[in-house]
């Protein structure tokens, strides 16, 4: 086989994968070769709706020209100078950023994983020199059922036997609670040496389970009250996704540190940040942390562009609107079938929950279904759908997919 000059079939592009890739995941079978704005396309030409996003990293959906020309742009005069040397683009970004959300400083990486692994080394190294516990005793709370990326400690407190399994010896210092439980979280920061609280306002991969009204709040004062770090991750909830900027924002609830990633560059490239004010960020000391790629120009850039699409084309107000339309449809269309059990999220990060067993393939052959129909989704756990569309989406278009999606349980039979 040819495999760079002539137009290759989605099924030899499957097939190099299968041969060349490791198989460290089962895509839906569609081959995409462009995207934009909503839409998708797979190498036979075939329109769809993205109804993930690249799991909330294309917000401002795909392609977005403000976002391309900056990352074309810069990549022509300047893209990687590494931390040893400063550049001019850097501290611009970091003036943005920080007032963007409120905190005095933001340490730049590039994926969630290392934005969360930053988050964990900040924490404790603020409960060691500043809330003055013992050395290597540092425990930080975590939830059941959480989701912070594949490294080896983040999944030292994964209770997803799928993302742990074989992956030891794990990371010690971690305690988890039942998400959702603000009695438990009280009972656990009563333990010695508790360092902080790490959790997601809205838990996506288990679900988009969307907790009680005022628990992000009370968790952060119980955190205060107990002198520990309140943490958000924000990596799929964030820029704008489920209504609001972040989903914290939904509450009094303002984290100590706040974890970004995926749209805050749009999906264009990968960028991430932890921000937090300086008691906190102040006690990482020159060469104590860092990344090759961490806050270099192009995604300084590229973050930039990315958050000003989020503003200027108001894209919360946007998911907040059409998240009550899309709930609405679908607890219409749930009255009219049993193959769904309810709908939950808060924007535009939802997910259908499928009346089968979390072990059938039911939710998966719907989402063949729905693909064959023209929309492209993917189940979480089992029998539970998510549905994130870019935040760019209009009324009409929205409904249109509503009408895909009717369409497809309609005619769905197990
Ligand atoms: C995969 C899940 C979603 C995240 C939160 C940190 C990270 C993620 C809340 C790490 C990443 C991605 C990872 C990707 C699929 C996707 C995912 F299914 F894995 F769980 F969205 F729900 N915090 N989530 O959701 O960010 O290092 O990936 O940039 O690993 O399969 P990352």
């Amino acid at each position: 086989m040819n495999t760079t000059a002539e137009k290759l079939s989605s099924e030899e592009l499957v097939q190099l994968e299968s041969k060349h890739g490791a198989h460290n995941y089962h895509p839906l079978e569609v081959v995409l070769s462009r995207g934009e704005g909503v839409h998708v396309w797979d190498v036979e030409g075939k329109r769809y709706y993205d109804f993930l996003s690249a799991y909330s990293a294309v917000n401002q959906g795909h392609c977005h020209p403000k976002i391309v020309a900056a990352m074309i742009d810069q990549a022509k005069i300047l893209t990687l100078t590494s931390r040893a040397f400063y550049n001019d683009a850097l501290g611009p970004y970091e003036k943005f950023v920080t007032e963007y959300f409120g905190y005095d400083k933001v340490l730049p990486m590039n994926t969630g994983a290392e934005a969360v692994e930053t988050a964990i080394k900040l924490c404790r190294k603020w409960a060691y020199e500043v809330k003055g516990i013992s050395e290597d005793s540092a425990k930080i709370i975590v939830c059941n059922g959480n989701f912070h990326g594949r490294t080896t400690t983040i999944v030292s407190f994964s209770d997803d036997a799928n993302a742990k399994d074989n992956f030891g010896p794990f990371t010690p210092g971690f305690i988890r609670i039942p998400y959702n439980d603000t009695a438990a979280l009280e009972e656990a920061l009563k333990q010695d040496n508790v360092a902080g609280f790490l959790v997601e306002p809205i838990q996506g991969e288990a679900g988009v389970f969307v907790p009680d009204e005022g628990y992000l709040a009370t968790a952060k004062s119980l955190c205060n009250a107990a002198g520990a770090l309140f943490i958000a991750d924000e990596v799929q909830t964030g820029i704008a996704r489920t209504g609001k900027l972040l989903a914290v924002d939904y509450e009094d609830a303002k984290p100590d540190i706040v974890i970004l990633g995926k749209a805050i560059s749009g999906g264009a490239y990968p960028v991430s940040a932890v921000l937090a004010n300086d008691e906190i960020m102040m006690v990482i000391k020159p060469g104590q942390h860092g990344s090759t790629f961490g806050g270099n120009p192009v995604a300084a850039k590229v973050a930039i562009a990315a958050l000003e699409v989020v503003t200027d084309e108001k894209l919360a107000e946007n998911a907040f609107r059409l998240g009550n339309i899309f709930r609405a449809e679908m607890n219409r269309i749930i009255e009219k079938t049993d193959l769904v059990l309810k709908v939950r999220g808060k924007g535009l990060l939802n997910a259908i929950i499928i009346n089968d067993s979390e072990d059938s393939d039911t939710a998966w052959n719907l989402c063949v279904a729905m693909k064959e129909n023209g929309l492209l989704a993917k189940p979480t756990h089992g029998n539970i759908i998510r549905f994130a569309p870019p935040l760019v989406m209009t009324e009409e278009q929205l409904m249109d997919c509503v009408g895909i999606i009717e369409k497809t349980l309609m005619n769905f039979v197990k």
